[in-house]
């Protein structure tokens, strides 16, 4: 079947917030006296950002037990700790290769949606000059279960009224790869392997990623 549509991550794929998500949450684990490393980080990507918060809690050292207001003010911190470092972001910051990609993608007439778990979705995508560029955006607002559940990328074949086999679903993240696996659409994973061992088709960054190189994996090239 002739592939109609890609649905887009942002954080991570389009551009470089997953490292400012990093950021952010490494600095609350350090105000909460817990190790945020990279392999923790991993766990958090693509998850919302209570889900998130639980999973820096459970790797505490001793339990903290904290109140649902306590969680909700970590929360609040961490996301204004990321709100500030977002502001610096530019048209620049687009991820190299997505400008050619996305044009690929237009050219051979596809559709493009967003499906990000962000509630800052819409406010990076602008500062990316990058508003316009979709046909249809999902974020956590339009959302009841996060990735990995796949309501995301089905919310936007929906929306298209398009069969999800025909879809192509783009994340850097492990949760997103299941969430996009769970829809019946094919994956393409953005990162290492050990990361992303079920997508479909993988490449370690988005220097490599080509329409034909992703095509080719469908199985059309
Ligand atoms: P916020 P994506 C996800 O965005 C991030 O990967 C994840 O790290 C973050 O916790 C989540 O958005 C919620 O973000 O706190 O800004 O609402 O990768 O799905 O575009
Ligand atoms: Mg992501």
């Amino acid at each position: 079947m002739q592939p109609t549509a890609f649905i887009f991550d942002l954080d991570g794929v389009l551009t470089d917030t997953a490292e400012f998500h990093y950021l952010a949450w490494k600095q609350i684990g350090a105000d909460l006296g817990i190790e945020v490393d990279r392999e923790l980080n991993e766990r958090l990507k693509g998850v919302s950002r209570m889900e998130s918060l639980e999973r820096v809690l459970a790797a505490a050292p001793r339990p903290l037990n904290l109140s649902a207001a306590e969680k909700e003010h970590w929360a609040t911190q961490k996301n204004l700790l990321y709100q500030e470092l977002i502001e610096t972001i530019r048209p620049s910051d687009r991820l190299p290769g997505i400008d050619g990609l996305l044009n690929d993608i237009r050219n051979a007439h596809m559709l493009l949606a967003l499906g990000s778990a962000s509630r800052n979705a819409r406010f990076v995508l602008e500062r990316l000059g990058l508003a316009d560029a979709f046909d249809y955006i999902v974020d956590a607002g339009q959302i009841r279960f996060g990735k990995p559940h796949p309501e995301t990328f089905v919310n936007a074949a929906d929306h298209f009224g398009l069969p999800y086999e025909t879809c192509i679903g783009v994340e850097d993240s492990a949760a997103g790869i299941a969430a996009i696996n769970a829809a019946g659409m094919f994956s393409v994973g953005i990162g290492s392997p050990d990361a992303l061992r079920e997508a479909k088709y993988r490449v370690d960054d988005t220097t490599r990623l080509t329409l034909s190189g992703i095509l080719e994996a469908y199985g059309i090239g």
